[in-house]
């Protein structure tokens, strides 16, 4: 599969990794936290304004995931959520291609089939996300084995929230996975709501990563706002799924800055005065704390990289809008293949359709 568009984002990621980021890495990961930021705060806009139809926001879970996605390697595969914007940039995928999917245009690799936000890049081993809560645990479980059987040194790593720690997915995966030691890192997101249900209703247990040593391998937890911890516990659990060794947990305590999605309002279910706490550990400020200490900041760069990042943005968006849309007929492709002779006369009707002016391509 080709990525199409031009490659606006490329950041490769390099693998296997070491335990501790460097001065370099925590740079770049301060660049693809605010290329984050920047294109949350500009989707939410273009839902609002009708130009996408849907999103997910990152904002507040930036550092748990570019922190945890740069410890992986390349070649390693990715089963995410629907919230994984940072975990996508850092792999590479280009930001016109995320584009091209919320809006659902020519450019689309998914056709315009999927819900924003669901995207899928196998060039970049970012599997499409489902959005039946937790499915995508088993495949990771499941993906790993198959790996190994086929002697690939590679680690899968599946991307949920506390929500889904509630799911038949996530009971059977982990079972699974301890049972037969998969090479598979769970990476929970414990944003703290899963939409209007706080993470206190969710479960008695007092963590979350707890309910890993049920299934007989370690749960971790670990501070999400912070980019370092998050990385080097990512880079500890790949390195022991790479010795055979077997899964690990990851609960990463963040908090969604932002709504559930673009189709709820937070104000409804939880009080500001605890949006305005967590936001005191904006993953962003204390990055850009650690490298203001460092040298490698100041204000004035910080605000040109801000600046950068929100040009980045609005560079891919007008390069995404510029495309044309899918082609209608389109929706009969892909079903059978040779296409049977009922789709055959479908599309021949369709395109009638179309040629008359009924529908509008
Ligand atoms: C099986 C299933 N049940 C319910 C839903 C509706 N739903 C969509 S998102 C969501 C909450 C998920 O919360 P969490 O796992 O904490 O992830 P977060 O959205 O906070 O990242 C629910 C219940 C669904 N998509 N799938």
């Amino acid at each position: 599969m080709s990525s199409g568009g031009p490659a606006a984002t490329p950041r490769p990621v390099s693998g296997p990794a070491a335990l501790t980021l460097g001065p370099a890495d925590r740079m770049e990961a301060y660049r693809t936290m605010l290329l984050c930021r920047a294109t949350d705060d500009r989707c939410i806009s273009l839902q609002r304004q009708g130009r996408i139809g849907f999103y997910a926001p990152a904002s507040g879970q930036e550092a748990a995931q570019v922190g945890s996605a740069r410890a992986l390697g390349k070649e390693d595969w990715v089963f995410p959520a629907y919230r994984e914007l940072g975990v996508a940039l850092t792999r590479g995928v280009p930001l016109q291609l995320l584009m091209n999917q919320l809006i659902g245009n020519s450019g689309d690799l998914c056709k315009g089939r999927q819900m924003p936000n669901h995207y899928g890049f196998r060039e970049f081993r970012f599997v499409t996300a489902s959005s039946p809560i937790g499915t995508q645990i088993t495949q990771a479980v499941g993906a790993a084995l198959a790996a190994r059987h086929r002697k690939e040194p590679v680690v899968t790593i599946t991307y949920f929230g506390d929500g889904a720690t509630s799911s038949n997915d996530f009971h059977a995966g982990l079972n699974f996975a301890g049972v037969f030691h998969a090479p598979t890192i769970f990476f929970c997101q414990n944003n703290q709501w899963a939409i209007s249900l706080p993470r206190e209703k969710q479960t008695r247990s007092a963590t979350l990563a707890e309910k890993a040593q049920a299934y007989g391998f370690p749960g971790v937890v670990v501070d999400g706002t912070d980019v370092e911890a998050v990385y080097q516990a990512v880079a500890l659990a790949r390195r022991r799924a790479l010795m055979g060794e077997g899964p690990t947990m990851i609960e990463a305590q963040v908090y969604r800055f932002g709504p559930h999605s673009t189709s709820d309002d937070p104000r409804r279910y939880r009080m500001d005065s605890e949006v305005a706490q967590w936001k005191e550990n904006d993953p962003i400020k204390r990055l850009k704390e650690r490298l203001v200490a460092e040298g490698q900041l100041d204000d004035a760069r910080d605000q040109r990289m801000v600046e950068a990042a929100h040009a980045e943005v609005s560079r891919a968006l007008e390069a995404a809008e510029k495309l044309a849309p899918m082609e209608p007929g389109s929706f009969l492709d892909d079903v059978f293949a040779p296409p049977t002779p009922r789709l055959t006369e479908e599309r021949a009707e369709f395109d009638l359709l179309v040629r008359e002016g009924v529908v509008r391509p």
